[in-house]
Formats: C-alpha cells, structure tokens, sequence
C-alpha cells in the first residue's frame, strides 16, 4: 500500500509522522473519511468543502488548494489500484514543541491513506440496530462544535465505549438539555408520517454529507424534509429510525433504550431511501 504523506507516496511502513506532531500530542488537526464506489469517488468536493470549513474554524492553513488536494486523493485511489475504497484524509498542526502554541508548528502534516473498505455485515442492513443512550453528552458548540471534524474524538469514544460495556454497538448522544444530537459516528433520522426529521445543527452534531445526501432523496421522494429538536420521546414513537455515515450509509434502528422502534424491522421509506442512496453512489461522483 502506498500513502500519500506530505506531497509523496511513501510505503506503507514509511508512513509515519513524529511523536511532537500536535494531531498526535493535541488532537490539533482535521479529517475526512471519504468513500470511492467503482471509480466513482462519492461527494468529493462536499468533503473538500468541509475539510477547508473545519481547518479554518481552527485557523489550520492547509498547505494545499482544494483542486491539489483531489488529485491526492484522486492519485492514492490509483496508484493502489481500488475501484471500492475508504479514504481517510488528514491534517494536522504538524510537528512543535511540547507546548499547546500551534504558533510553533510551521508545517501541517497531510496524509491520505486508501484502503480497501470494510463493509458492515449484511444482517446489520437485514435486521436493523439496537441502540442505547448514553451518559456522556455531546460536546456543546460553544466549547467545541461538533461541526468540526478534528482530530479529538475522544466525546465520541467515550459514549462508544459505554454503549460497547453494556452490549451494544452504537450510542445515541444526547445534549446538556436532554435533546438528541446524533451517534458516535454517524446521524440519526426519524421517520413520522410523511415526516423525515434529523436534529438541527445547533444542538451539537455534524452536518453529515450522508445526512445532507439523504434529506435531499427524502425531499424527492416527496417527505416533509425538516431539522427539528427531537426527544428520547420522538424516537421511541417514532415509525421508523435510522443511522447516516460514509462508511455504514443507512442503517436501520429497530430498538432503543428496550423500546421497540415502529414494527421493529426496517421500515419502508427507509429501505426507499436506502435503494435511492445506492443508485446515487453508482451514478454520481468524481472518476480517477
Ligand atoms: N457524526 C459524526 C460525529 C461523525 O464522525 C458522521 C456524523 C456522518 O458524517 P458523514 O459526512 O460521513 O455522512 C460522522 C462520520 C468511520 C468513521 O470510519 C466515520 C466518521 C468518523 C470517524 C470514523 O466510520 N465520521
């Protein structure tokens, strides 16, 4: 495998940054995790787009322009041969000192790795997911908004972890207020009538490109589209539930908190737009 790190594709032992790099010391950087279906790479430039908004909220300049940066991406998928992939894209404050001042780190490290994607198993799709709430609350925006991508994760990890010591896969994170904000790496939308509801922004959750892919399917598939404050109460009650990423797509809820969600199976419009979402990544994207 090769990897692109800092303008070079490098073997994948050579791949390595140093232990004063502030991703590394600080979680001081920015990502993307980006997906490729058959020589199609899915939302390129909304994931640019985002990377850029992330690195300059935290006044991180990228050393690169954002049509430089797709050819990075564009080269890894080539150069190691994937037409299916998982692209994780990085930038970091680069190398300091022991101190936080990223005034002393003058190089941002980039790095793009291509790999082969590890698909979810097929029964999760079938089935549908059970999920709990966790104790551990979404980062508020005004210490660190969650509509940065960084590089500290560490919110998300320890509502994962809860979730994985009391049996389960994936947690639902709630804010101070008690309102839903989103799982630990992925969004979540609720299905009520002719309905389709995803918590807003301002609560405390990524603007997920798959979550902005699906709003617009649900808009086409004539669903009342909206971003509304949603309760532990609306999830239970509601039809239908289910989970937005790059890397799972849609994944169907079926229980939360020992509540069974709707007919406890993947519902209708969630498989409609599951069927919608897969022909969007066969037939849109950017080709390498
Ligand atoms: N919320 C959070 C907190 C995320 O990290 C999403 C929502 C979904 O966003 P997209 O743009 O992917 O629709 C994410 C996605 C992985 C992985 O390998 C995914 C994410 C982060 C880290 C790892 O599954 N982010």
């Amino acid at each position: 495998m090769k990897v692109y790190l800092n303008g070079k594709f490098v073997d994948r032992q050579a791949a390595t940054v140093s232990v004063f790099d502030h991703g590394l010391l600080y979680g001081d950087g920015v990502f993307e995790g980006i997906r490729s279906y058959n020589g199609l790479i899915f939302k390129l430039h909304e994931h640019l787009d985002r990377l850029f908004e992330s690195a300059h909220t935290i006044m991180l300049k990228i050393p690169l322009s954002k049509p430089e940066l797709a050819d990075a991406v564009r080269q890894s998928l080539r150069v190691n041969k994937l037409s299916n992939a998982y692209i994780r894209l990085v930038v970091t404050r680069g190398e300091g000192d022991l101190g936080l001042d990223p005034r002393k780190c003058t190089r941002p490290t980039v790095f793009v790795i291509a790999d082969r994607i590890e698909l979810y198993p097929k029964k999760l799709y079938e089935q549908g997911l059970e999920l709990i709430t966790v104790a551990t609350q979404r980062n508020v925006p005004e210490a660190l908004n969650p509509q940065i991508k960084s590089l500290n994760y560490l919110n998300n990890i320890l509502a994962k972890i809860e979730a994985i010591t009391a049996g389960y896969e994936e947690a639902i994170m709630l804010s101070p207020s008690g309102y839903v904000t989103e799982c630990t790496g992925e969004n979540i939308f609720v299905v009520s009538g002719k309905r389709l509801l995803t918590p807003p922004p301002y609560i405390g959750v990524l603007r997920g490109i798959t979550r902005r892919s699906v709003m617009e399917l649900g808009r086409k598939q004539k669903l009342d589209v909206a971003e509304e404050l949603l309760t532990r109460y609306d999830l239970f009650n509601a039809e239908e539930c289910f989970l937005t990423g790059t890397a799972a797509e849609i994944v169907p809820v079926v229980k939360i908190d020992g509540r069974v969600i709707g007919a406890g199976k993947p519902g209708p419009a969630t498989r409609q737009l599951q069927a919608a979402f897969r022909r969007l990544t066969k037939t849109e994207g950017v080709r390498y």
